[in-house]
């Protein structure tokens, strides 16, 4: 047995690149080509595998360190025979440059660079022309006897991750479990499989954390609920009134009163009235957990992605106060610094496009919640008073409902007692 150090080889003009992933620890075996770690640059990733079979005897970087070319990643212990026949290091030498690193994707903002993937077949991660999957990943999935064909990767480059092999076997046991193999589970056809290059020019955008996450949630929650939107106008020409009259007052006191505050106020007192649309289904599907506290999830739009923080018991807060802690959390939100807390316990969301425009869409209800409000652009319209038309400012609201929980009735009369509490302000304090 032979220490080998292996180092960072030459990955081009970059230095103090981060190490964005381990993929191996301390006692595992490893082959040749095996992944070690994966470094991140601006522009690329890029997998680090071994130059040789061996075990890894001790790691010499961490997650999240920076590294550069040279700089020794860890120490594998080879059998004298392999390291001895391995062309790739120097027989005698303890030390051995890693393998030419494998590219996972290049993103590049210059013209000439747009493709995103390297043609280098040899460096590429492995692909059998269906599935795209590091080495590491493929052993994982060889010991829990998974198919990569089956598999939805979220990895970058369509690229199968170890959370993708991870998932696939939870739903499987999960589908198991709930006897989901009796031929009622959706019997989709896979994703069409592309290759957009054979088209034109493309590009790649790796999806953010956050993306991927929504990704996930929104699907599961749009097969899983039985949504129906119901659509609305609410007259607010007089909250809108009140609402600039106040504006500068709430400017001095560096507030910016916007109607989501109102919006929020008013979810919170008009959900006291409809239980079953602030309550969630039990996980066994026996029961309606009914809430007795009201926090309003607002959907913030975010560089990274959506994000829903939370107004904790709206309906004992003032319009000020609420409106000082959607600008806190949209802040918190949009620089990256909210914390988990900040975003569990909705009882009901509100999805505001308002500033952006729309007049209508279908919100995706949050899971566990049964009901979402999404609301778009105000704008001002003729109105029939019974004796003339007259300009009002009417706002559109969209509510989402799950049907298993809240029937067509339900929704119809919860939506019109929310549109005439926003069209009487005074409704908030009854
Ligand atoms: N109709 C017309 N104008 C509206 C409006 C509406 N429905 N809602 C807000 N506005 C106005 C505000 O009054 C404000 O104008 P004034 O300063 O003249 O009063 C202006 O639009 C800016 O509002 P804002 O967006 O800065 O603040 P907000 O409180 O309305 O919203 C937040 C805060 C965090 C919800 C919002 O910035 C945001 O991220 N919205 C996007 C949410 C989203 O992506 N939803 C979709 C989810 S589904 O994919």
């Amino acid at each position: 047995m032979a220490l080998q150090q292996i180092k960072v080889p030459d990955i081009g003009d970059y230095a103090d690149v981060d190490v964005i992933e381990i993929n191996v620890q301390v006692g595992d075996t490893v082959e040749e080509e095996d992944s070690l770690i994966t470094l991140e640059t601006d522009k690329a990733s890029m997998e680090i595998p071994a130059p040789m079979a061996g075990k890894i005897a001790a790691m010499q970087v961490n997650l999240g360190d920076k590294v550069s070319q040279g700089d020794v990643i860890l120490s594998l212990e080879v059998t004298e025979d392999l390291s001895a026949s391995d062309d790739k290091s120097a027989e005698s030498s303890k030390v051995s440059d890693a393998s030419a690193p494998t590219p996972i994707e290049t993103v590049s903002s210059s013209s000439e660079n747009k493709t995103s993937v390297t043609d280098s077949s040899k460096n590429e991660v492995v692909s059998d022309g269906k599935v795209q999957a590091s080495p590491v990943v493929r052993r994982l999935a060889r010991v829990l006897n998974i198919d990569l064909n089956n598999i939805v990767a979220t990895g970058r480059k369509g690229r199968i991750t170890k959370d993708d092999c991870y998932a696939y076997l939870k739903r499987a046991v999960t589908k198991m479990q709930s006897g989901g193999f009796g031929g009622n589970a959706l019997d989709l056809l896979p994703d069409p499989e592309v290759d957009f290059r054979a088209f034109g020019e493309i590009e790649l955008q790796p999806l953010s954390r956050i993306n991927k996450l929504s990704a996930s949630n929104l699907s599961r929650n749009w097969v899983k609920i039985p949504h129906v939107t119901f659509y609305d106008d609410a007259d607010i020409t007089d909250l809108e009134i009140f609402r600039k009259n106040k504006k500068l007052d709430a400017e001095k006191a560096g507030i910016k009163l916007t109607p989501l505050s109102f919006l929020i106020k008013a979810a919170a007192k008009v959900l006291e009235a409809f239980p079953s649309v602030n309550s969630s289904l039990s996980g066994d599907g026996e029961n309606l957990v009914i809430k007795k506290y009201y926090h309003i999830g607002f959907a913030t739009d975010t560089p990274k992605g959506l994000m829903v923080p939370v107004i904790k018991n709206a309906g004992q807060k003032g319009i000020y106060e609420i409106s000082s802690e959607i600008m806190a959390l949209a802040q918190k939100a949009r620089t990256g610094k909210l914390k988990p807390d900040e975003m569990k316990g909705a009882t009901f969301t509100i999805s505001s496009l308002g500033v952006l425009g729309t007049t209508a869409f279908t919100p995706i209800i949050n899971m566990p919640e049964v009901a979402i409000m999404g609301v778009s652009k105000a704008a001002i319209k003729p109105v029939w008073n019974g004796e003339k038309f007259v300009p009002r400012t009417l706002l559109p609201l969209s509510l989402s409902a799950d049907h298993r929980v809240i029937d067509g009735a339900m929704a119809a009369k919860f939506l019109t007692q929310y549109a005439r509490t926003l069209s009487d302000i005074r409704e908030i304090l009854l």
